[in-house]
C-alpha cells in the first residue's frame, strides 16, 4: 500500500465533490488560518520549535499543528501548515520571522540581487514539507480533504522586494512600473519555483491547491493582468498538464470587479472571496460560473453571539444553495475565541440545502 492510499477514498469528501461541480448536502467548511495562534495548543507546540520557520520545516510538529483544529472542530479540510514565504527562503533569500513583527526579508531590488537567487536548491530545501504532507495523508479521516498551497507570484514578490508586509505594496509597485523587464524576471523565477513546489505537494498527497494572492488589490488593470493573472494562469496550466483533475482555488484578495477577469483568464476551478465582496454580486456574477469560497468577516468570528449567527445565516442563505465552500474572507485573527469557531462550525454543519 502506498503511503498515500489511506486518505485516498475521495467519495466521502464534500470539498472535493463541490470543487468538481457536484451538489452535496451542505457547503463544506474550512477556515483560512484554522491552525495558529488563537489555539492554546498551537502556542504550546510552537514553543517546541526554535522559531516559526523551524516549525514549518519540522514535519512532526507541522503535522501536529495542522491536525489541532480538526480535533476540535468538524472541518471538511486540513490545510498544510507552512507559509507562502518558504519559496523565497528556498530560493536563497534571507527570511526571518520576528516575534510580534511578522516576516522580515533582505529586499531584492536589483538584477544582481536577483541573480543570487537559485532554483537549484528549491526541491531539497522544501523536502520536509512533502514529508509533512505524507504524514497528513496517512493521519486524516477519510472525509477530510488535504489542501496544499502557495502564494501567488505577485504576493510573494511583494515581500521579496519590500522586505516585509506593507499596506500598499509601494516598493514593489514602483519597481514593476520602473523596470518591468527586471520585475518580470523575478516573477518568472517565483512562478517556476511555485510550479515545481506545487507539483511535489500533489505527489506527496495534496488533493486541492489554494493560491493566495493576498495583495492583489490596488493594481491598475494592465498590471493586475500581467503580474497577478498571467503568472496564476501559467501555474494553473502547468498543474493541469502534470496533474489533471486536481482543483485549484484562487484567492485574489481585494481585486474587486477584477475577480471577473481573474476567473475568466486564469483557469482556476474556484474563487475565494474576500470580506468586501458583496454576496449578491458574487452569487450572480461568479457563482453562476464556478464554485465560490468565503467570505465571513473574521471580526464577526471574534465578536461571536448574534452577530456571528446572523452573518453566517446570511452567507448560507445567499450562497449556500449553489456551489459554495464556507470560509472566512481572510484568515482567523489571533484574538478569536476558539468557542466561536466551534459555534460557527456547528451552525454550518447542521444547515441543510
Ligand atoms: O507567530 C506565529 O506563530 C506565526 C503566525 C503565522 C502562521 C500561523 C505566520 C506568519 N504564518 C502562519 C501559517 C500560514 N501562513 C498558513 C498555514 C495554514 C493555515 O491557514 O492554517 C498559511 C496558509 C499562510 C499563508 C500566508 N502567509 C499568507 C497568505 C494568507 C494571508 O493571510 O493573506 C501570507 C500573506 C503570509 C505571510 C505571513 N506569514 C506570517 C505572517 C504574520 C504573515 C503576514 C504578514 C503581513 O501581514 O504582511
Amino acid at each position: 500500500m502506498s503511503s498515500q492510499s489511506l486518505n485516498k477514498d475521495q467519495s466521502q469528501k464534500r470539498l472535493l465533490k463541490t470543487l468538481r461541480g457536484e451538489v452535496v448536502d451542505r457547503p463544506p467548511i474550512w477556515l483560512m488560518r484554522q491552525a495558529g495562534r488563537y489555539l492554546p495548543e498551537y502556542r504550546k507546540t510552537r514553543k517546541q520549535a526554535r522559531d516559526f520557520l523551524d516549525l514549518c520545516y519540522t514535519p512532526d510538529l507541522a503535522v501536529e499543528v495542522t491536525l489541532q483544529p480538526l480535533r476540535r472542530f468538524d472541518l471538511d479540510a486540513a490545510i498544510l501548515f507552512a507559509d507562502i514565504l518558504l519559496i523565497p527562503d528556498a530560493l536563497g533569500q534571507n527570511v526571518a520571522f520576528k516575534e510580534g513583527e511578522g516576516p522580515v526579508l533582505e529586499p531584492v531590488t536589483s538584477a544582481e540581487e536577483l541573480q543570487a537567487l537559485k532554483l537549484d536548491n528549491v526541491a531539497t530545501h522544501l523536502a520536509p514539507i512533502m514529508e509533512t504532507l505524507r504524514g497528513l495523508s496517512k493521519a486524516l479521516p477519510s472525509h477530510v480533504t488535504l489542501i496544499g498551497f502557495a502564494g501567488s507570484p505577485w504576493t510573494v514578490a511583494t515581500y521579496m522586494v519590500n522586505g516585509r508586509g506593507s499596506p500598499d505594496q509601494r516598493a514593489t509597485r514602483i519597481f514593476a512600473h520602473k523596470d518591468s523587464v527586471g520585475f518580470q524576471a523575478l516573477i518568472d523565477l517565483v512562478t517556476d519555483a511555485t510550479i515545481s513546489y506545487l507539483r511535489a505537494q500533489i505527489d506527496a498527497g495534496a488533493e486541492v491547491i489554494q493560491l493566495f494572492d493576498s495583495w492583489a488589490a490596488h493594481m491598475p488593470d494592465p498590471q493586475f493582468k500581467r503580474w497577478s493573472i498571467e503568472p496564476t494562469a501559467r501555474i494553473v496550466a502547468a498543474l493541469n498538464e502534470s496533474h489533471p483533475g486536481v482543483p485549484v482555488i484562487g484567492f485574489p484578495r481585494g481585486a474587486g470587479a477584477g475577480a471577473l477577469r481573474y476567473v475568466a483568464e486564469t483557469g482556476i476551478n474556484a474563487v475565494g472571496l474576500d470580506t468586501g465582496v458583496p454576496l449578491e454580486w458574487a452569487r450572480d456574477e461568479l457563482q453562476s460560473k464556478l464554485p465560490v469560497q468565503g467570505n465571513l468577516d473574521p471580526f464577526a468570528l471574534v465578536a461571536g453571539g448574534d452577530a456571528l449567527r446572523d452573518e453566517t445565516e446570511r452567507q448560507l442563505k445567499t450562497l449556500g444553495n449553489g456551489s459554495h465552500i464556507f470560509n472566512l474572507g481572510h484568515g482567523i485573527v489571533p484574538e478569536t475565541p476558539p468557542e466561536h469557531v466551534g459555534a460557527l462550525v456547528d451552525q454550518v454543519t447542521s444547515w441543510r440545502r
